[in-house]
């Protein structure tokens, strides 16, 4: 497949919203001890409930390590694809390519550069060469041509878009001195404008407290109900930490518009209580120089906005927490013609992200 040197502004291609339809969703398969406890079997089950859910709904490929490829295969059902490709660690939201798409209907990917959150300076692992390469591998997968955008380091989760010229994204994360800091803001909004083709860009300022792998990455953060309307993370105690976050990226978000000049309908979701991880939780994970550890009594950024949406489904991460009920509530109201498929997300949140953080969708073009 041929890989671009123009870009999908020239070209006439946007990043359609993920609300839009999709042709499947990607999945990697979690397996490193530093990261996932006990080898990542816990965090199996609950990647096989998530791509069991998205099954049902949408072709779903799961892409796996060598190693690990007979026991994924023999875990997950005969409806999803197992394809073995390395890989360093299983967030394909953001070692994967994004998509693109243009009026005919034909998809292209984009096929960003990747340093593991940091590079050297601040990576959370290391080394990160293979993941670096599955932005171009599943494009090739897919049979669509890629857009080399290999010089900008970008995480998908750490940007969305409505699909019709906004995109949202946060200082915290695209400012970071370990992505790229050669570039001004300016010059970062433009490589965005450029290459998801769109007019506006949105900075809240920062993500969720404690988000520290991914420098607070949106997706955790808010996200794009419809063009329009979003939802925010939110918590109404005032001595959380969550609580100045929230409230700054509220007062943002209410005094912009988005490209095409509508106010922004901001629907609060409320976060589940503060989730800190437990002695025998952080007993699990192997100690790794050149690892995040994750450590007994350190909060976990846990939020119901990482959530996938999917072609008449939504994923929605649960804790057992009473905010769970709320959750499930407002997103049904919200997407009234999607199912609300919830998981026990406890453990993917215990790897550092959550079920959008695991997914990277294809859309179907037309
Ligand atoms: O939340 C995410 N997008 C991924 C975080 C990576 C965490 C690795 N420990």
């Amino acid at each position: 497949m041929k890989r671009l040197k123009s870009t999908p502004r020239e070209d006439g291609f946007r990043m359609p919203g993920e609300f839009e339809k999709h042709a499947g969703t990607y999945i990697l398969w979690p397996q490193r001890p530093d990261n996932w406890r006990y080898g990542g079997k816990p965090a199996q089950k609950v990647f096989v409930e998530v791509a069991n859910i998205i099954a049902k709904y949408e072709p779903m490929t799961m892409l796996v390590n060598q190693d690990q490829y007979v026991n994924a295969r023999n875990m997950l059902g005969p409806n999803i694809r197992v394809v073995e490709m390395s890989n360093n660690d299983s967030w394909v939201r953001d070692s994967g390519p994004s998509f693109v798409v243009d009026d005919k209907g034909n998809v292209r990917g984009i096929d960003w550069g990747f340093n593991a959150y940091g590079g050297l300076v601040e990576g959370i692992y290391y080394p990160w060469d293979f993941d670096d390469l599955l932005g171009g591998k599943i494009c090739d997968l897919e049979w669509v041509d890629t857009y080399d955008a290999s010089e900008f380091i970008l995480e998908g989760g750490s940007i969305h878009v409505d699909g019709d010229g906004t995109c949202i994204t946060t200082e915290e994360c695209l400012l970071a001195p370990d992505r790229n800091p050669s570039m001004s803001k300016e010059e970062v909004e433009e490589y965005l404008k450029k290459y998801l083709n769109v007019e506006k860009v949105l900075w809240i300022p920062r993500g969720v407290y404690m988000d520290e792998d991914t420098n607070g990455h949106v997706d955790n953060m808010c996200n794009f109900v419809r063009p329009g309307e979003v939802v925010l993370a939110w918590t109404d105690d005032v001595n959380d930490p969550q609580y100045e976050r929230s409230v700054e990226a509220y007062e943002y978000l209410s005094n912009v518009t988005d490209a095409k000049g509508r106010k922004l309908i901001i629907h609060k979701l409320n976060c589940p209580s503060p989730l800190i991880i437990t002695e025998e939780e952080s007993g699990g994970v192997d100690s790794v120089e050149g690892t995040l550890p994750r450590k007994p009594g350190d909060r976990m950024a846990g939020s119901y906005v990482n959530y996938y949406t999917g072609n008449g489904f939504i994923a929605l991460p649960i804790f057992n927490d009473p905010n769970d009920e709320k959750a499930i509530k407002l997103l049904q109201e919200l997407y009234p013609d999607r199912k609300i498929e919830t998981v026990y997300a406890r453990e993917i949140l215990l790897g550092g992200g959550n079920i959008h953080c695991i997914t990277q969708q294809v859309p179907l073009g037309k």
